[in-house]
């Protein structure tokens, strides 16, 4: 298909659907339709979605389905789980569905059934992972090891650390876990500070074991710790690695005996349930990991076998789409009303915005409609409190996601019940909003009413669930990827590479030379770009 081919029959009817109902507002359609709340429903992997207050009817439904359909959805998804390389530009295979794939299940890839090799590496890290938990695995000076520092940056930190936080709960709280992924010597700093590096284990994860950031925070750990330890030899007791490349690990000074392997078929941004997770199930301990796995894998199979009409990553995917290239919408938000969901919103920035800012085609063409919105968001209650204002009564339309869970992991008095009013409500409010009228019932003096006015309409997803346990995690993690390919499919980019971050990286390498130079460089930059520098050069000696 060409560009102009991927605008289809569906894609016309829509922008035709989208400006016939585009001043309809929610509270017509609730009032038309009662049974509106239970048709607009899906279930899977644990997770309840009620989409009821999105800005949709049936037809909206029937034709982005028939959207999905003409794009070769149904296709596109059985070549991913199929481990073509759909990953065009990269030539590779996506499959991180690999990595939650149940043992006596088999996903080829160039001819190999890698999912034993897959639970291979989760049985070395569950061995791993048990040592340090038992306190069995001992660092040089036969101290246990009681500190993990994961060193790793974007997709190899991301995921980690929001699952971490999100988990949190079931994690060991005598094990202490932190997370270096600036190259800002502050972050290394701050990891370490107060702890004994004979009782530390840092985990450099590196899909590449190249990446400037995290080699370099990698060296700076192996400085420190060796400072203390004085020997090269405790490297092997407190240094691992989790990389696709051997041959970088070794090449680092780290024994590939003590280094948890993925693939190529992983992207970075995709890999928080691969061995990149070695400090995760550290803290959560390997049946944890193993359950937030199925959750995945539930999802997947969801995702894989439901019709679209009730499958929730497909819903999602085309709910997002409807209103970034037919409602105007430019950003998403995501609010968690959970407290351990508080990375939630940063790792799925990595995930949506990595895999969906693109504006060529597959073919390379450049795309004619908005492709990945802004995706952003806090913590609820607190965002009601800051942000919230501009979603109610601001100009821009931004659709919500609210997610919330029927159980506290820390029941605590009303807390709860008073924390999940609050999903309930904002989803009423900016569905439904308030009226003049009703504004001036109140007794509210008419140069106040339009202060006071919310126009509503404005749309919200609600997802609920039991409680925010690993396969929840998975689960949600997993439906999110999937709507993210959902609507990468639809608009015929390719989710899986990331070529934007390479050229800010390129030129960094060049410039740092510059600003490590004893003499004054010759600069052939733009004449803002060398000012700055100069500036930067001179502020320093100063
Ligand atoms: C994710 C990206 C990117 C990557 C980091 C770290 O999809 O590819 O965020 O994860 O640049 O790369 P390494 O794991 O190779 O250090």
């Amino acid at each position: 298909m060409t560009t102009a081919e991927s605008i289809t029959p569906a894609w016309k009817a829509l922008e035709s659907h989208a400006d016939e109902t585009r001043s309809r507002h929610l509270r017509d359609l609730f009032a038309a339709d009662p049974a509106r709340a239970d048709r607009y429903t899906a279930n899977a992997a644990g997770l309840f979605l009620d989409y009821s207050k999105n800005r949709i009817d049936d037809q909206t439904m029937a034709l982005l389905i028939q959207l999905a359909g003409e794009s070769g959805l149904r296709e596109r998804i059985d070549l991913m789980f199929s481990g073509a390389p759909i990953n065009i530009t990269e030539n590779r295979a996506v499959l991180h569905v690999a990595l939650r794939a149940p043992t006596g299940a088999s996903i080829m890839h160039n001819g190999v059934d890698v999912v034993p090799l897959v639970h291979g590496v989760l049985d070395r890290m569950a061995a791993f992972a048990q040592k340090i938990r038992d306190r069995s695995w001992k660092g040089h000076t036969g101290k246990p090891i009681k500190n993990v520092i994961n060193i790793g940056i974007g997709g190899s930190d991301l995921g980690p650390v929001m699952a971490y936080e999100a988990l949190r709960h079931y994690t060991d709280r005598d094990l202490v876990f932190r997370f270096v992924s600036n190259v800002d010597g502050t972050d290394f700093a701050e990891a370490v500070h107060g702890l004994d590096p004979a009782e530390t284990l840092f985990i450099i994860s590196s899909k590449t074991f190249t990446t400037l950031e995290t080699m370099t925070n990698a060296r700076s750990a192996r400085a420190w710790a060796l400072a203390a330890l004085k020997d090269e030899k405790a490297v092997a007791r407190h240094f691992v690695a989790v990389s696709t490349s051997a041959k970088e690990v070794s090449a680092f000074g780290i024994d590939t005996a003590n280094m948890f392997e993925f693939w190529d078929w992983v992207g970075g941004r995709y890999s928080m349930d691969s061995a990149i997770g070695l400090s995760n199930m550290i803290a959560f301990g390997p049946d944890h990991f193993r359950a937030m796995l199925a959750g995945f894998h539930a999802m997947d199979e969801h995702f894989r076998t439901a019709p679209f009409a009730q499958n929730m990553p497909v819903i999602m995917g085309l709910l997002g789409l409807w209103y970034t290239d037919f409602l105007g919408a430019e950003t998403i938000a995501v609010l968690p009303y959970d407290q351990y969901l508080k990375r939630f919103p940063a790792y799925l920035q990595q995930l949506t915005m990595e895999s969906n800012g693109k504006s060529v085609t597959l073919e390379g063409k450049p795309v004619s409609h908005p492709t990945g919105p802004v995706y952003w968001g806090e913590p609820g209650t607190n965002g009601q409190h800051s942000f919230y204002q501009l979603i109610h009564q601001g100009t821009r339309l931004i659709p919500c996601d609210l997610i919330g869970f029927a159980r506290s992991l820390n029941p605590n008095g009303r807390h709860h019940d008073i924390l999940m009013s609050n999903v309930f409500a904002q989803a009423e409010a900016l569905a439904f909003g308030k009226t003049p009228e009703q504004v001036k019932s109140e007794g509210t003096p008419d140069w106040l009413v339009p202060h006071r006015v919310f126009e509503g309409n404005r749309p919200t997803n609600v997802i609920l669930a039991d409680q925010l346990t690993p396969a929840v995690l998975g689960a949600l993690v997993a439906l999110y990827e999937h709507s993210v390919f959902v609507q990468g499919t639809i608009w015929r980019i390719n989710s899986f590479d990331q070529w934007g971050v390479e050229l800010g990286k390129a030129l960094a390498q060049r410039i740092i030379p510059e600003l490590e130079s004893p003499t004054e460089p010759a600069l052939a930059h733009d004449s803002s770009t060398n000012a700055l520098i100069k500036r930067y050069r001179a502020m320093r000696a100063r």
